[in-house]
C-alpha cells in the first residue's frame, strides 16, 4: 500500500470520525430540542387545563404533589334515548351512537351526520323501557368485510341478533342486508340483556338476561338448558347463522346448551373486554339491593356461574344458598343515595386520562355516579368514586383509540376530562 493511499485512507477515516462526531452533536442537539419541546408542550397543556378550569397559575412542580379530579365535557347531543356508542375499527375515527328506537347515528369530527347509518325502527318493539335496539358490534375485520351485528327486541318482544353489511356509501348501512344469527324467545318484557361484543378470540359474545319479571320466577339464572341468564359465545365465521366453538365449556355436557359461555346472570346489560389484557368485565344489574361487577380473567376457560338467582351480589337471594359455589363479584354497591342499576363500562386504555389508564370505569343509571376499580399489585381491587353527575348513564363506549365516552339517556354523549392541579 503506497503512502499516498495510506494518507488518503487516514483522511477518509478522519472524515468519517468527523462525520460521526457531527452526527452525534446533531442528534444531541435534536434530542435537547425535542425534550424541551415535550416539556414545554406538557406545561402548555397543564397550563391550559388549569387556566381554563380553576384560573390558577401553575407553580413549580418540585414543591407539590398532583391532585387528580375528573369532570364531563359534552361531545354531542340531541340523540333520542341513546343507549350505546362504539366505533367501527376502520381508522375513520367515526363514532356510532345507538338510539333505543332502532336508529344508529354517526358522529364524525364532532358533528352528527343528518342521515342515520341505519334505521331498524320498523323491526323493533318498544313496548317496555328495556326493549329496543340494545347492542351493536362491528366485526373485527369490518374494514374488509363491512359486516356488523345488532342485538334487538323484535316486534314480538323476542331477542334477535342480526348480521348486516355496510352499503356502497360508508356512512350508510344496507338496510336490506340483514340476516338473523340467533333468536331467543322472551317470557317477559324486561331483562333482555343487550350487549354484544367480539372477544380477543374473535368470537361473538351475546349477553342475555334471566327473561324478566322479578326475582327470576323460572330460575333461569341457574338453568343451563336455557340461554336466558347467560353470556353466549358463538363463531360467526360461517356466512349464515353461527357455529359453536369446539372449546366452549359445556360442549360435552348433554344437559347444557353448548352456546353458553358463562351463566348465573340476572341482566348483564353491559360487559366489555379489556383491549390490552383480554379480561372480561360483566356488570350485572341487581334485583332489590345489590349491583355488581364481575371479573373473568383472559385465561378463563368459561363456565363461570355468577350466582343469580341464588345470590344477589355477595348476598343470599334464595334461602340456603351456598355462596362458595359461585364466582363472587369484584365490586358491589347497595341501592342507596339514588343508585338503582349498574351500567358497565370499559378498562381505560386511551391517552388523554393519564391517571385512569388500566382502571375499569362504570356507573349507575339512576344516580349518575361514576366509579373506577383497578387491581393493586397485591391483587386486591381498589374502588374510587370519580364523578357525581346528573346523567342517566345508559352506557359507556370506546373510540378506536381507547378513549371512553359516557352516554346520557337524556340525549348527550360526554367525554371524561382529567383535571390535574398541584398542591403544597
Ligand atoms: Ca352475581
Amino acid at each position: 500500500m503506497s503512502i499516498f493511499v495510506k494518507a488518503n485512507r487516514f483522511c477518509i477515516d478522519t472524515l468519517y470520525v468527523l462525520i460521526d462526531i457531527r452526527r452525534f452533536v446533531f442528534f444531541a442537539v435534536l434530542l435537547g430540542l425535542f425534550s424541551s419541546c415535550v416539556t414545554m408542550r406538557d406545561l402548555d397543556e397543564a397550563d391550559n387545563n388549569v387556566g381554563s378550569r380553576t384560573s390558577l397559575a401553575i407553580p413549580s412542580k418540585s414543591m407539590q404533589s398532583p391532585s387528580v379530579s375528573y369532570s364531563l365535557e359534552l361531545l354531542a347531543d340531541g340523540f333520542q334515548k341513546p343507549i350505546y356508542i362504539t366505533h367501527a375499527g376502520d381508522s375513520t375515527g367515526r363514532l356510532f351512537v345507538v338510539e333505543q328506537s332502532g336508529i344508529i347515528r354517526i358522529v364524525t369530527g364532532g358533528y352528527v351526520l343528518d342521515k342515520p347509518f341505519l334505521d331498524l325502527s320498523d323491526k323493533i318493539s318498544r313496548r317496555s323501557s328495556e326493549q329496543g335496539l340494545l347492542g351493536l358490534a362491528f366485526d373485527p375485520d369490518y374494514s374488509n368485510n363491512g359486516q356488523f351485528f345488532v342485538h334487538y327486541s323484535d316486534n314480538n318482544g323476542d331477542t334477535v341478533v342480526m348480521r348486516l353489511f355496510v352499503s356502497s356509501d360508508a356512512n350508510r348501512a344496507n338496510h336490506q342486508s340483514g340476516s338473523k344469527v340467533l333468536e331467543q324467545s322472551q317470557p317477559y318484557r324486561n331483562h333482555n340483556g343487550g350487549q354484544i361484543a367480539f372477544g380477543p378470540d374473535g368470537y361473538l359474545y351475546v349477553g342475555l338476561g334471566d327473561g324478566g319479571l322479578a326475582g327470576d320466577p323460572h330460575k333461569n339464572g341457574q338453568n343451563l338448558a336455557t340461554w336466558l341468564g347467560s353470556i353466549l359465545r358463538v363463531s360467526i365465521e360461517s356466512p349464515v347463522g353461527y357455529t359453536v366453538p369446539s372449546d366452549n365449556p359445556f360442549v360435552e355436557n348433554k344437559d347444557a346448551l353448548s352456546e353458553i359461555w358463562a351463566y348465573g346472570l340476572r341482566n348483564p346489560w353491559r360487559f366489555s373486554f379489556d383491549r390490552i389484557t383480554g379480561d372480561l368485565y360483566i356488570a350485572d344489574v341487581g334485583q332489590n339491593d345489590w349491583e355488581e361487577i364481575n371479573f373473568q380473567p383472559a385465561d378463563s376457560l368459561g363456565g363461570e356461574n355468577y350466582g343469580w338467582s341464588n345470590m344477589e351480589g355477595n348476598h343470599c337471594y334464595r334461602l340456603g344458598c351456598e355462596s362458595g359455589l359461585f364466582s363472587a363479584p369484584i365490586a358491589e354497591y347497595r341501592h342507596s343515595n339514588g343508585t338503582c342499576s349498574v351500567t358497565g363500562g370499559y378498562v381505560y386504555r386511551g391517552e388523554a386520562l393519564l391517571h385512569m389508564r388500566g382502571s375499569y370505569v362504570y356507573g349507575d343509571f339512576c344516580s349518575g355516579t361514576i366509579w373506577t376499580i383497578s387491581r393493586t399489585m397485591s391483587g386486591d381491587w381498589d374502588e374510587a368514586l370519580i364523578i357525581e353527575s346528573e346523567l342517566q348513564i345508559s352506557s359507556f363506549g370506546e373510540d378506536e383509540f381507547g378513549e371512553v365516552y359516557v352516554v346520557d339517556y337524556a340525549g348527550g354523549i360526554y367525554k371524561i376530562v382529567e383535571d390535574i392541579s398541584f398542591k403544597e
